[in-house]
């Protein structure tokens, strides 16, 4: 029999809504979680590893993988004290390993980590989704935050799209819209800015760094970590951008495949890997999974299945996982052959879900609902078990 992606669930710690047992009950051997109270740039310590994973093993699960441990602004920006975070964070890698917890996802994504317009959008079937809706984003950009200098990534068109969106919403809107962008989603690695002002100073910060300044920030980062991962077993696994392209002028660079084989030829071993977000990289039509799979596949260390649906204004919504854009069935071909060739078992969650049935009346973590990423877990196991028992027919019959 061939090996099966490992299949884990995010899991927010003791305060999420979404249990561990629901987890066991949902099918999952594996849990997703980390710290998430720890501040972005302290030393995760080892006594506060044990716990948690004690936790997650007494209820009969495994902790496989960390998402995530934060990278500190300074790092990004290269600023004040990113030498005293990145020590901190090879003490975090080295603790991780010491306590066993081996793949450890992080992005790099600056000042705001996976960024959306709506958290309730009503589907045709009622269930609910995210979306990013580009005019919204624009008119939260040009008429509430005001940026300077935004008017530069618009075309007039554009602009005046943006201000008919901001007339059209109420206060209300305007302010759930604002929250829905700066706080930060739940399990973002970004601190979510209070206010308007801080979130503004945060953004000017950056003025000055381009993508290839990030690039090198991100380099001079995993040139640090990478050899105190291999020394302590850990894999990294960076999570692309969300969406994979630039917000608020901010340059991006984890977003295409050419950017995620520069960062595993930056530091070339299997400790420096890549978390495979098909509903981030799905969002580029110009990012042809399958063969991303198929080229860097010997270094992915962790998968995030979902599937996004563009629409021709730029919008896009996370569709069920077997909708959308993303043509799952090839994707899920490739990973498993991915598997094969290494050997393992690559741990795979079921990313996002739709907010549906008896989870539409209760108070969940948008896009962590139980019953959406249920279904999709439920058809993601369902897609891999018909692939590899179809692969291992044929390979039966030629031999
Ligand atoms: C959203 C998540 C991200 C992800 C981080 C990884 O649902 O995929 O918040 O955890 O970007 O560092």
């Amino acid at each position: 029999m061939l090996k099966s992606l490992e299949q884990t669930w995010r899991w927010y710690g003791p305060d999420d809504p979404v249990g561990l047992t629901d987890i066991r009950q949902a099918g999952a051997t594996g849990v997703v979680s980390a710290l998430h109270h720890i501040p972005n740039g302290a030393t995760w310590p080892i006594s506060e590893i044990d716990s948690r994973k004690r936790i997650i093993e007494e209820a009969g699960l495994k902790w496989s993988v960390v998402e995530s441990v934060p990278i500190h602004e300074d790092i990004k920006r290269q600023s004040g004290d990113y030498e005293r975070y990145i020590t901190n964070y090879k003490q975090t890698i080295r603790n991780l390993g010491a306590c066993g917890v081996t793949i450890l996802t992080y992005n790099f994504m600056p000042v705001v980590d996976w960024t959306r317009t709506d958290l309730d959008y009503k589907m045709s079937d009622g269930s609910t989704a995210l979306r990013f809706e580009k005019s919204a984003f624009a008119a939260f950009e040009l008429f509430i935050l005001g940026r300077d200098a935004a008017d530069a990534n618009y075309s007039n068109e554009e602009v005046d799209l943006a201000k008919a969106r901001y007339e059209s919403m109420d206060d209300v809107e305007r302010q759930q819209l604002t929250r829905n962008i700066i706080a930060g989603l739940p399990g973002g690695t970004t601190e979510g800015q209070a206010d308007l002002s801080k979130f503004q100073s945060v953004l000017q910060s950056y003025d000055g760094i381009g993508r290839i300044d990030l690039k090198n920030h991100l380099n001079h980062f995993l040139k640090e970590v990478i050899p105190v991962a291999e020394e302590s077993g850990v894999y990294l696994a960076i999570h692309p951008d969300d969406p994979p392209f630039p917000l608020f002028g901010l340059p991006r660079v984890v977003s295409t495949q050419q950017d995620a084989t520069d960062i595993i030829l930056a530091v070339d071993t299997p400790h420096n890997g890549l978390c495979f977000c098909t509903g981030s990289y799905g969002v580029r039509a110009d990012n042809n999974l399958p063969e991303m799979i198929r080229t860097l596949g010997h270094r992915i260390n962790f998968v995030h299945l979902r599937a996004t649906k563009r629409d021709a204004s730029g919008n896009f919504h996370e569709a069920n996982h077997l909708d959308g854009d993303v043509d799952m069935y090839a994707v899920m071909k490739e990973l498993v052959k991915a598997q094969q060739n290494r050997r393992t078992s690559i741990p795979m969650r079921p990313d996002h879900g739709h907010k549906m049935l008896d989870d539409l009346a209760k108070d969940t973590n948008p896009g962590y609902s139980a019953i959406g990423r249920l279904r999709g877990l439920a058809e993601l196991r369902g897609l891999e078990l018909g692939i590899s028992k179809s692969l291992e027919e044929k390979a039966n019959c030629n031999s």
